[in-house]
């Protein structure tokens, strides 16, 4: 089998994840000078780990060859966070909507959350992208999660780092009781999501004033 060159291999990977952090970055900013509120609180992006790469090829039992990223397609990663669970379908319409990427896998651990307590929504979509040898198409995979959901998958991605993957039961357990926990503050807050829309665009409005005087 022939050897990848991941150096090369994952050029294009960081090359996408840069754009697209820029892209959704901006889609904030035009909805927040435009709008009074923005479904995106803040984006990240990371391309996977070669440590990562390896374990989900494993896990997967897929070869590791050129087209290793379609089959993992998380290889290039980006990750959208918002105030509200309904923020959440809002985004995910937008990217449907857009014109510089395809959507081609959906799936929603918002209402369906994995065994972890993980919940998010996510989107794999073919992102073309232009290089110095020509245009490329890569596999991305956009996340979509509250701040709560966000918390919680930090929190238990670092767990799982500190115990290698085994967890503790005990501790396991308590990670679903906190996901439940959590989701019922997001659901809760969802609900009351217009005063707090309403409050959050006076605040601004009251600090533009204070520094214009
Ligand atoms: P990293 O950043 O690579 O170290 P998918 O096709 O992605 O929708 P699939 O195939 O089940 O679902 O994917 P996988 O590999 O289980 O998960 C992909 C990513 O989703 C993970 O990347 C996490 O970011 C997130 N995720 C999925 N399940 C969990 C979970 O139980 N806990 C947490 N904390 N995150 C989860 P990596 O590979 O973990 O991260």
């Amino acid at each position: 089998m022939q050897k990848i060159d991941w150096d090369n291999y994952l050029l294009p990977f960081e090359q996408a994840v840069e754009e697209l952090k820029v892209k959704f970055k901006n889609l904030r900013n035009e909805l927040k000078k435009r709008d009074e509120h923005t479904p995106i609180e803040f984006v990240t992006g990371r391309v996977k780990s070669l440590a990562s790469i390896y374990n989900k090829a494993k896990r997967l039992q897929v070869p590791i060859n050129e087209q290793i990223a379609w089959e993992l397609r998380d290889i290039a990663g980006i990750r959208v966070m918002c105030q509200f669970i309904d923020d959440i379908a809002v985004v995910t319409e937008m990217i449907r909507q857009r014109k510089d990427m395809t959507v081609f896998l959906e799936k929603d651990y918002v209402s369906k959350p994995k065994e972890s307590g993980y919940r998010g929504y996510h989107l794999s979509v073919e992102y073309p992208l232009m290089t110095a040898r020509g245009q490329l198409t890569i596999p991305v995979e956009i996340q979509i999660r509250t701040l709560g959901m966000n918390f919680w998958a930090t929190i238990e991605h670092s767990l799982n780092y500190k115990y290698e993957g085994v967890i503790p039961s005990d501790i396991r357990q308590r990670l679903i009781e906190a996901a439940k926990a959590s989701y019922k503050l997001d659901n809760e807050m969802n609900n009351i999501r217009e005063e707090i829309k309403e409050a959050q665009v006076a605040f601004t409005r009251k600090e533009e004033l204070e520094v214009d005087s």
